[in-house]
C-alpha cells in the first residue's frame, strides 16, 4: 500500500493521469480507506507540489495539469468514500460550503464536502469565488446549521472575516455556526474573527462539524 501511495503522489506531481488513476484503482482494490488515499496520497502530493512551486522547481501550467489529474482521481475515490456512509450516523444538519470570493482553489473544499456527506451531513456546496452577499442570501433561505468557509490565499483569508461581519449585519450570525479552514488559516485567526470552529484537514472538519451540531462523535 505504501508503495502505491508513493506512486500516486509522484504521478500527481508529474501530472501523469495513467499512472495516477492506475495507482488509485489498485489502492481502492486493495481496500485502502478512501480517506487515506485522499489525505496521505492526493492532498500530500499537492502540498509537495506547492513546495516545489514556491522553490521555483514547478510552474503554473504544471500545477494546473496536476489539479486536473487530482480531480480525475477524486472521481474514483469519492464514490468509494460515499459508500462508507453510515446510515446510523446521520447528523441531521445542513452545511453550506464555499471557497470565498477571489479564490479559485476548490480541491480541499471538495474533499471537506465529500467527507461531511459521508459522515451524514447534507451539504450545499456553493463552489468557489463566492461572495458574502450570496452566502448571506443562502443562509437566509436555507437556514443551515453550519457555514464552512475555505480560503487558500493569504489575500483571500481576510474575506472569511468579511463573511462573518456580513452575517452579523444581516442579523443571522446567532442562527448559524461558522467553520473556517484552508492551508494558510490558523486556529488563532479563527478565534480572532469570531469563528466557531477551525479545522486543519477534511477528517478534522467532520469532527468539528459534528461537535458544532452536538452529533455523537
Ligand atoms: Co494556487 N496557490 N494559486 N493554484 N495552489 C497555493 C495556495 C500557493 C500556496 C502555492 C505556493 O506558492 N506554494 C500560493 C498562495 C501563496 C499565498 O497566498 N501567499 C498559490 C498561488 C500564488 C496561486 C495563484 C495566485 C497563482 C497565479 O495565478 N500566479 C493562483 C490564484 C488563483 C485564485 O485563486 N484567484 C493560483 C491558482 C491555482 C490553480 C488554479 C493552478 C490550482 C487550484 C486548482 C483548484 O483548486 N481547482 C492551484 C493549486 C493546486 C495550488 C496548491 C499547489 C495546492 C492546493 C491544493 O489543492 N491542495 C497550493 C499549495 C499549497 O496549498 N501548499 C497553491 C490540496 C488540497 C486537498 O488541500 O486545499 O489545503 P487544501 O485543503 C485541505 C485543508 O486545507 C483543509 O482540508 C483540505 C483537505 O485536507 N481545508 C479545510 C480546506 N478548506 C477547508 C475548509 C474547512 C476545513 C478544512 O472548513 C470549512
Amino acid at each position: 500500500m505504501a508503495h502505491d501511495l508513493e506512486i500516486l503522489q509522484q504521478a500527481l506531481i508529474a501530472a501523469d493521469p495513467g499512472e495516477a488513476l492506475a495507482a488509485t484503482e489498485r489502492l481502492l482494490a486493495a481496500g485502502v480507506a478512501p480517506t487515506t488515499i485522499l489525505e496521505e496520497g492526493m492532498a500530500a502530493a499537492m502540498f509537495e507540489l506547492g513546495e516545489r512551486w514556491k522553490r521555483g522547481e514547478a510552474f503554473l501550467p504544471e500545477v494546473v495539469a496536476s489539479a486536473e489529474v487530482f480531480k480525475r482521481c477524486n472521481e474514483l475515490v469519492e464514490p468509494a468514500l460515499l459508500a462508507t456512509r453510515d446510515p446510523d450516523a446521520e447528523a441531521n444538519a445542513l452545511v453550506v460550503l464555499a471557497t470565498v470570493k477571489g479564490d479559485l482553489h476548490d480541491l480541499g473544499k471538495n474533499m471537506v464536502a465529500a467527507m461531511l456527506r459521508t459522515s451524514g451531513f447534507d451539504v450545499l456546496d456553493l463552489g468557489k469565488d463566492v461572495s458574502a452577499d450570496r452566502i448571506v442570501e443562502v443562509v437566509r433561505e436555507q437556514a443551515p446549521q453550519i457555514v464552512g468557509l475555505s480560503a487558500l490565499l493569504t489575500t483571500t483569508v481576510p474575506y472569511q472575516e468579511t463573511v462573518i461581519r456580513r452575517l452579523e449585519d444581516a442579523g443571522l450570525r446567532d442562527a448559524v455556526k461558522v467553520m473556517v479552514g484552508g492551508a494558510p488559516v490558523t486556529p488563532e485567526w479563527a478565534e480572532r474573527i469570531g469563528a466557531d470552529g477551525y479545522a486543519n484537514n477534511a477528517p478534522e472538519a467532520v469532527e468539528i462539524a459534528r461537535k458544532l451540531v452536538g452529533a455523537p462523535q
